[in-house]
């Protein structure tokens, strides 16, 4: 049934609570069966309510409540109530110590919240409300408090016994069991709590912190995995150093620990001083780990550091303030990972991340401010909105106040809320203290949804020798936000001339010269910048490095973009004229498809492609970026009505025809890049592995045993996983009859390793083949196929219904009936996961009429499913609206 609206939580409701827990003393009796928590708080009314004699109400959910206390006393059962959500004490004194004993049950836990196991290990999650699944709590994150947890757990089965803090007594108590206790000595809310225990194995190394303190660093994992660690370790501290010297931030507690488990339904989280991980994210070796592995591992390694300040330190003051933690934190560890690797490569891949899935998510009915005002189930509201695009927010802040007056930001921030639950508003304002600036028209980009849209219109008049660009601004209307207000959008920009020189800029009215980028600052909803003393039209370079989050729209000709390619002084906007020319040309193919004429590509974009690939100068991580052609979605984002099936066919008809064309030269630079040093996983030999495999799967096209035999060869003999993994997706794209066999190959050397195994599905899942649904189909019957564990779930559903695009919007139906399947037969067993595969349809009304109708009933047929979890109701629904 609906959702109706009294289950929608508005942030305009937020009142303070007027309790507060002052220490949390856990127990924790362990077994997979029945756990026994006995916790004992210490709660006093808050004093700014001391007049408030409203019950104490606390959070609760599947629990089995055993006893309460109070000062020590036993409550009989008319003195509470207790229902499916809440515990409710209606009479309380000021300050008093409450005891609650309840049982749960976490090996039955697929929900993977709360307390759950996997592979045997016990594990917590708590963000965003998975505390409540432990124990009946002020389960917000306004509440914090001193926690002590004592683990009590099988010598054999749980030699290892973990919580948040230090480690500060432990023991035996008969029966083959013992003991540990922790304390925490920092305040926190229940959402960072953590739990672990099990046989883990530790791989073990040390930070010494700017002020000499000594950090020993603890990364727990199954003994089978133990030599996977390395990378997970050195990445650690280079983020703890990092953020000592770009932030002034040091570590805190005596010791730093990392849990890798292979059941989680995110990558990893931020527990106070025990960080939990799923496991693809901590290991890696070179024969089994990609190079994409390895960098999402050094970025999810830092996040998750980096939040022991932006998060944990200063953390969140309601769930609507989820981006001050976590639009902030992504901007940290985007900052981290273009200082560690290619800096231009790092923000192509950001920006390409935020154009093709959070623009669609800005302009689908699933659209919300990057601090929403509403929501039913706050899990679904960890989004690209609330991650990436906060992330540019706090970076658009960095670019207008400067590197200096950020740092002076930043440090304000964390000295006057440190300890404290806060707003982004109260994050802006530190900002604006800091630097003595007004950013109140700033702040609207945290309330205004909607990607804004710029409109320039350029003109050179060479009798006064001015270049005017005249820039309007709009934002369409969103969900509940019909109009919006002009956002304040930094528009950096140059001028680049006919000669391929950037040309020197100065508004006229104004003294100074800018040589390089010139940050335009556009406030109103339309603006002119007059350029003075240019002689010739120059072409320009808009937003460069993606200095805001919104789209341009200007008139350019295959010609200025071909400019732009070869000449713009700016990496990012180099490659993105590339993109722009590609997307240009592929859309008016596109249109060529669907009223059946001939398809032919344009030499100037042969000779672009040519251009580029003979360019030695250019780094080859950056090339491999510039060569690749947009992806289908990202292509998809700017067709008013999405044609997945042509879109499908005019890229593979643009790569075959530049494999024919320039075949020779891509082989040559293939064979160019071929290693046979020692292998290394530093930026430039990824990079030119990367552009090396760019290469290959453009010959692939040609169809030719030579080719074939070269990528089985790559896939036989590969010395890296990410050579293997790149030749057979070329082989599993193409007909050529060994593409079972490799897969087969692939299976049997792998089969025991659950993350490599991930890949062996997912790569099937992607083939753009005919035939693909039925494939996937069967391989959800294959004996690894486990509905239960979200990364196999992500690898071969989530891969055919977000990474498939052809596939999965076959004309028949087909791919949307099977898909809202298996949402069906996941939801009951895990929401949270079940609910991000409903956004696969969220943007259905982009299609055609026969599609638009196949994705709403499929919409429809999931909301009329039995018991539906609030999870996949509410975005199921807000997706029908
Ligand atoms: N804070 C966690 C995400 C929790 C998601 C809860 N549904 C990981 C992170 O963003 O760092
Ligand atoms: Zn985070």
């Amino acid at each position: 049934m609906p959702k109706t609206e009294s289950s929608t939580i508005y942030l305009k409701d937020y009142r303070p609570s007027p309790y507060l827990i002052e220490t949390a003393d856990l127990h924790f009796d362990l077994d997979p069966k029945i756990t026994t928590v006995r916790s004992k708080l210490t709660v006093h009314r808050s004093k700014q309510m001391a007049s408030d004699t409203s019950p104490l109400t606390l959070q609760g959910r599947k629990l089995e409540l055993r006893s309460v206390k109070l000062d020590g006393v036993t409550l009989a059962n008319d003195q509470f109530d207790v229902t499916e959500q809440n515990l409710t004490i209606a009479k309380v004194p000021q300050s008093f110590e409450l005891e609650i004993e309840t049982r749960i049950r976490p090996a039955d836990n697929t929900s993977l919240m709360g307390l759950y196991t996997s592979n045997g290990i016990f594990c917590t999650q708590c963000e965003a409300e998975g505390f409540r699944k432990i124990t009946y709590f002020l389960d917000r994150p306004d509440t914090l408090a001193r926690y002590t947890t004592t683990i009590s757990g099988d010598k054999d089965l749980q030699p290892i016994l973990l919580s948040n803090g230090n480690l500060v007594d432990r023991g035996e108590s008969g029966s083959n069991r013992h003991w540990a206790k922790w304390h925490d000595p920092f305040p926190k809310p229940s959402y960072l709590f953590a739990l672990v225990a099990g046989e883990l194995t530790c791989v073990e190394d040390r930070f010494v912190t700017r002020s000499g303190r000594v950090v020993p660093l603890r990364i727990y994992v199954e003994q089978h995995n133990a030599d996977k660690c390395d990378h997970a370790v050195s990445s650690l501290k280079r983020a703890m150093r990092w953020d000592e010297e770009v932030y002034g931030r040091e570590y805190d507690l005596d010791v730093f620990m990392i849990v890798a488990v292979d059941d989680f339904n995110m990558g990893a989280m931020e527990n106070k001083g025990l960080n939990i991980f799923n496991s693809k994210y901590v290991l890696a070796k070179p024969e089994t780990a990609t190079d994409t592995d390895y960098r999402n591992i050094e970025g999810v390694i830092a996040h998750e550091y980096f939040h022991n300040w932006s998060g944990n330190r200063v953390t969140c003051r309601d769930w609507f303030q989820l981006s001050l933690k976590e639009g902030f934190t992504v901007f940290r560890d985007q900052q981290f990972s273009a200082d560690m690797n290619s800096a231009a490569v790092e923000r192509i891949e950001d920006v390409d991340v935020l154009r093709t899935y959070q623009f669609r998510e800005d302009g689908s009915p699933m659209a919300h401010p990057v601090r929403p005002d509403s929501y039913q189930e706050i899990n679904n509201f960890y989004t690209l909105t609330v991650y990436n695009k906060g992330a540019e927010l706090v970076r658009m802040l960095y670019h207008l106040l400067g590197p200096e007056g950020y740092r002076k930001g930043t440090d304000l921030y964390f000295d006057r809320h440190d300890g404290q639950a806060v707003t982004t508003d109260d994050f802006v304002r530190a900002l604006e203290d800091a630097n003595d600036v007004d950013l109140t028209q700033f702040r609207l980009w945290y309330i205004q949804a909607g990607t804004p849209e710029l409109r320039v219109s350029a003109r050179h008049d060479a009798n006064r020798e001015t270049y005017t660009l005249t820039v309007k601004q709009s934002c369409p209307a969103t969900p509940g936000q019909p109009e919006k207000k002009p956002f304040h959008i930094p528009l950096a920009m140059g001028l680049i001339g006919p000669d391929g020189e950037a040309v020197a800029l100065r508004l006229e009215g104004e003294n100074n010269w800018t040589q390089g980028t010139r940050i335009l600052e556009v406030r109103e909803s339309e603006h002119t910048f007059t350029f003075a003393e240019v002689s010739e039209p120059p072409v320009p370079s808009l937003l460069r490095d993606f200095s805001a989050p919104v789209k341009v729209y200007i008139q350019r000709d295959i010609a200025d973009l071909c400019h732009l390619m070869a000449h713009d002084n700016n990496d990012f906007n180099r490659w993105d004229a590339s993109q722009q020319l590609a997307a240009k040309l592929m859309l008016a193919l596109v249109e060529d498809f669907q009223k059946g004429r001939d398809l032919s590509l344009n030499p100037m974009f042969i000779q672009a492609f040519t251009q580029i690939l003979q360019d030695d100068d250019l780094d080859p991580a950056l090339m491999a970026q510039t060569l690749t052609l947009p992806a289908e979605n990202y292509i998809a984002e700017s067709m008013t009505v999405i044609d997945p099936v042509a879109l499908h066919k005019v890229r593979q008809f643009t790569r075959r025809t530049l494999a024919t064309e320039i075949g020779d030269i891509f082989m040559h630079k293939y064979q160019r890049l071929t290693d046979t040093g020692e292998y290394t996983i530093t930026a430039k030999a990824m990079g030119r592995r990367a552009l090396r495999n760019v290469c290959l799967g453009y010959l692939i096209e040609l169809e030719n045993r030579e080719v074939s035999d070269l990528c089985f060869e790559q896939f036989d003999n590969g010395r890296s996983m990410t050579d293997v993994v790149a030749a057979l997706t070329c082989l599993v794209n193409s007909n050529d009859p060994r593409r079972d066999r490799a897969l087969s190959m692939f299976y049997s050397k792998w089969r025991h390793e659950n993350l490599v195994l991930d890949k062996w599905f997912g790569i099937q899942a992607r083939s753009h083949r005919a035939g693909t649904l039925e494939v996937v189909k069967t391989l959800t019957k294959h004996p690894d196929f486990n509905i239960k564990n979200p990364n196999r779930v992500r690898s071969l559903i989530g891969a055919f219904a977000m990474g498939n695009p052809v596939q999965f919007h076959q004309s028949d139906g087909t791919g949307y009936g099977f898909v809202a399947d298996q949402i069906i037969r996941l939801d009951p067993l895990n929401p949270q996961v079940a609910a991000r595969l409903v956004s696969a349809y969220s943007h259905w009304r982009r299609y055609d009429d026969d599609r638009k109708a196949l994705m709403r009933n499929e919409l429809q047929r999931i909301l009329d499913t039995d018991k539906l979890s609030k999870d996949v109701t509410e975005i199921a629904s807000k997706s029908l609206v």
